[in-house]
């Protein structure tokens, strides 16, 4: 196909945007260079429906479920690296790569989640150093028959509760090991999918258990340049509709107790319920917050992220607030349905330009309206922003980036479709 806009186009439309913002006092140029500075965290596991290389494939058992089967999926560490250098060919500006546990490579060897160690990483620790791209880290609570009861850090069995604590503790000293190897600490996010499919008659215990167990976790402590540790709440998954243990009031109040980062996903509340203004809500009391962007389709927490106006909503909040240093953003959805460098692609570049949006805005000029009291003044440029000529600044970035242009990405992604993912 032709490219969709040549070079000289995209310059001109560039330069008429340019002068259109900067009516409203705003510098393009230096927004493009603060977006593109933005580190984001793509999560490994779209590559392979969180299928992980334990020889267990297909339902995660636990909580979360990726449905679909489209040809292509990565089925080992090299496939998924292959895959993911290729996506990025098509993202614009800085990544980094978030793996779980169940990623390790053990050359074929059975180990044990609770026996896992940085040593069992150090191909992805190696690539990352080549590609510099920093990683990011998670233990896995599912997918493993310790939590096929629907328990893993709150189970009622001593054994099992020991079992995934011993995970906890490891997952830890990987991701201090990842932070080490990179100019950034790695975050560490604790997500479990215990809870219960029916109204449960006692829902203290089970929390009692799961706020123990994390403080045995969290116990050592580790050099918070090499880790950031964070926890992840949720409203309900498959199977656990009734109650979930790690919800977001406790989480909330954990992660406030012990001073670690709150994980926020998009796709973890009541579907009305959005995050945006979350922010700055709890930004006040945890020292960051991980914020997984994702989309939330009816029961499903994990649709690719889009340019929707939830995601907007959010990188607005994190923009107007300065709240970048304290903020870890990252992705979260899986789709098997789809070619899933597609959703890669699809999903960062979202997140980019509502980034790109985010810092574009011309904030300064809706605070002096509201400092006035003249709210009609706010409402009405918040609606005279909306058509500013975004989509200009936005292909003048990709430009700059050497990546693809509009539409462009996609006979790229056909290509290697054609090429790699079809041969496997
Ligand atoms: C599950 C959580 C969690 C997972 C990943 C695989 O509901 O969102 O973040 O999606 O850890
Ligand atoms: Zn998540």
């Amino acid at each position: 196909m032709k490219p969709y806009k040549n070079k000289a186009a995209i310059e001109e439309a560039y330069g008429l945007a340019q002068e259109a913002y900067r009516k409203f006092g705003v510098d393009t140029a230096g927004a493009i260079r603060q977006a593109m500075d933005i580190p984001i965290s793509i999560h490994c596991w779209q590559g392979d429906d969180v299928t992980g290389f334990e020889g267990v494939s297909g339902i995660s058992g636990g909580g979360i479920l990726a449905t679909g089967n489209y040809p292509g999926r990565a089925r080992n560490g090299d496939e998924l690296r292959g895959d993911a250098e290729f996506a990025f060919s098509l993202i614009p500006g800085k990544k980094r790569f978030n793996l779980h546990s169940f990623y390790a490579e053990t050359g074929g060897l059975e180990v044990s989640r609770d026996a896992l160690e940085p040593e069992h990483f150090k191909k992805w620790l190696k690539w990352s150093q080549e590609k510099n791209i920093p990683l990011d880290f998670n233990p896995s609570f599912f997918s493993h028959p310790l939590a096929d009861s629907g328990y893993t850090l709150a189970s009622p069995d001593p054994e099992i509760r020991r079992f995934w604590i011993r995970h906890g503790m490891g997952s830890r000293c990987i991701a201090a090991a990842m932070g080490s190897n990179q100019n950034s600490p790695a975050v560490n996010n604790i997500w479990i999918p215990d809870g219960s499919k029916d109204i449960p008659a006692d829902r203290l215990s089970p929390r009692q258990r799961l706020l123990e167990g994390l403080d045995e976790i969290f116990r050592v402590s580790l050099d918070p340049n090499t880790i950031a540790d964070a926890v992840e709440s949720k409203l309900f998954g498959i199977g656990s509709e009734a109650y979930v243990v790690g919800s977001h009031d406790f989480y909330l109040g954990y992660a406030a107790t012990k001073k670690i980062r709150l994980c926020l996903d998009m796709g973890h509340f009541h579907p009305t319920e959005t995050i945006a203004d979350k922010i700055s809500g709890t930004l006040l009391f945890v020292p960051g917050l991980l914020v997984h962007f994702s989309r939330g389709l009816r029961w499903d927490s994990d649709h690719v992220a889009i340019y929707s106006d939830d995601q907007r909503d959010l990188c607005r909040e994190i923009i107007r607030h300065k709240a970048l240093p304290r903020v870890n953003i990252a992705l979260d959805f899986f789709d098997a349905s789809i070619n899933r460098i597609a959703a890669w692609t699809i999903g960062t570049r979202s997140l980019r330009k509502s980034l790109l949006e985010a810092l574009l805005e011309p904030t300064v000029l809706l605070l002096e309206a509201e400092k006035a009291g003249k709210n009609h003044e706010r409402l009405g440029l918040m609606e005279e922003f909306k058509t500013l000529p975004f989509g200009a600044v936005w292909d003048k970035l990709c430009l700059d980036a050497e990546t693809p242009v509009g539409p462009d990405w996609l006979d790229s992604v056909n290509d290697y479709e054609e090429k790699v993912l079809l041969k496997r």
